[in-house]
C-alpha cells in the first residue's frame, strides 16, 4: 500500500564508468530508497579522476538540448541534487534549471564536489568555486567535506577551525542546514550537521583505507531519506551506517580506487529506512 506520494529527484552530476561515484552510486541508492532519480549527466568519464589518463567528455551541449526539451514537457521535481560538475562554464545552465524547478517547488541539495584531503580535484577553477558558492546559497542542505568547506569559506584547509565553527559559518554564509562529512570521533568516522541552531552527528565504525565515492554514497542516502520524510539527523544516521557498512564489504587486495561494494549493503539500507519510517509513524501515534 502506498503511504506517501513517490518523490522525484533530478540528479545533476557526472557519469564515471569505472570507480563507483556520482551517478553510478546515486541512481541505485535513491532507487532503493524508493525515490525516482532522473539523471542529467554533466560529463562522461572512462573512470573517475583518481585514475590516470581518463577519457572525459563535457556534456554541456547535451545538457542544453535536454533542458530545452524538458522545458516543453509538463515536468516538475520534488528535489534537485547537484554534485560534480564538468566545470564553471556549466553554472549558468545549472542555475537556470535549479531556478526553473525551484519555482515549481523543488528542494535543492548541493554537494559542492571540489576536492578531498586538503586538495582540489583536477578541473576545479575559480569560476567553479564561485558557482558552487552561489548554488549553496540557494540550497536547503549542503554536504561539503572539510576541504570543500574551506574552499567555500575562503580559508586555508589547515586553518578552517573546529567542526562546529565550520558548520556555523556555513549556515551563516550559505544554506540553512549544513552537513560536514568525514568527521572523526575517537575510533569512529561520520558526519556532523547543523540545522535550526542544533548540532547533530552520526558516527560508525571506521575502516582502514580511503575510498573515492563515499561522499556520494553519504549524500545520496541522506538526500533520499530526507525526501522520504526523515529529519536531517535521522537521515544522516541512516547514511553514515550505510557508508560504514558498505566499506566493511571491501575485500583486501582490491584496488580501493574502484570504490566500495555498496551494492551488497543495499538490502540493509532498504530495511533500515523502512524501520526508521515505521518508528516515526509509531512515535506520532503513540
Ligand atoms: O566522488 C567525487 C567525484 C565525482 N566525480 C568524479 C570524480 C570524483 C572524485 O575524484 O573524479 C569524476
Amino acid at each position: 500500500m502506498a503511504t506517501h506520494r513517490q518523490q522525484k529527484l533530478l540528479v545533476i552530476q557526472d557519469l564515471s564508468c569505472i570507480g563507483r561515484c556520482s551517478l553510478t552510486v546515486a541512481l541505485p541508492v535513491l532507487s532503493c530508497l524508493g525515490v525516482q532519480a532522473v539523471p542529467l549527466p554533466t560529463a562522461l568519464l572512462s573512470a573517475h579522476t583518481a585514475f590516470d589518463g581518463v577519457y572525459r567528455r563535457d556534456m554541456l551541449e547535451d545538457m542544453r538540448e535536454i533542458a530545452d526539451r524538458w522545458a516543453q514537457m509538463p515536468l516538475s521535481f520534488d528535489g534537485v541534487y547537484v554534485g560534480y560538475l564538468g566545470g564553471g562554464h556549466q553554472l549558468p545552465l545549472v542555475m537556470k534549471l535549479v531556478e526553473r524547478y525551484q519555482r515549481g517547488g523543488a528542494r535543492l541539495f548541493v554537494d559542492p564536489v571540489m576536492g578531498d584531503h586538503g586538495k582540489p580535484y583536477s578541473f576545479v577553477t575559480a569560476a567553479l568555486k564561485e558557482g558552487f558558492a552561489l548554488l549553496c546559497k540557494r540550497a536547503e542542505v549542503i554536504f561539503p567535506n572539510r576541504t570543500e568547506a574551506s574552499m567555500l569559506l575562503g580559508v586555508e584547509y589547515k586553518e578552517a577551525g573546529g567542526e562546529e565553527d565550520i558548520l556555523r559559518r556555513l549556515t551563516q554564509g550559505f544554506a540553512p542546514a549544513a552537513v560536514l562529512t568525514g568527521v572523526a570521533r575517537g575510533q569512529e568516522l561520520g558526519a556532523m550537521c547543523l540545522s535550526e541552531g542544533r548540532i547533530g552527528g552520526a558516527y560508525a565504525a571506521r575502516h582502514p583505507g580511503s575510498f573515492p565515492g563515499t561522499g556520494d554514497l553519504l549524500a545520496s542516502a541522506a538526500i533520499g531519506a530526507l525526501l522520504r520524510g526523515l529529519p536531517l539527523e535521522k537521515a544522516l544516521d541512516l547514511a553514515v551506517r550505510f557508508v560504514s557498512g558498505s566499506i566493511a564489504w571491501h575485500e583486501e587486495g582490491q584496488d580501493s580506487r574502484l570504490g566500495v561494494p555498496f551494492e551488497r549493503q543495499l538490502p540493509s539500507l532498504m530495511r533500515d529506512v523502512q524501520q526508521m519510517l515505521d518508528e516515526g509513524v509509531n512515535n506520532l501515534n503513540g
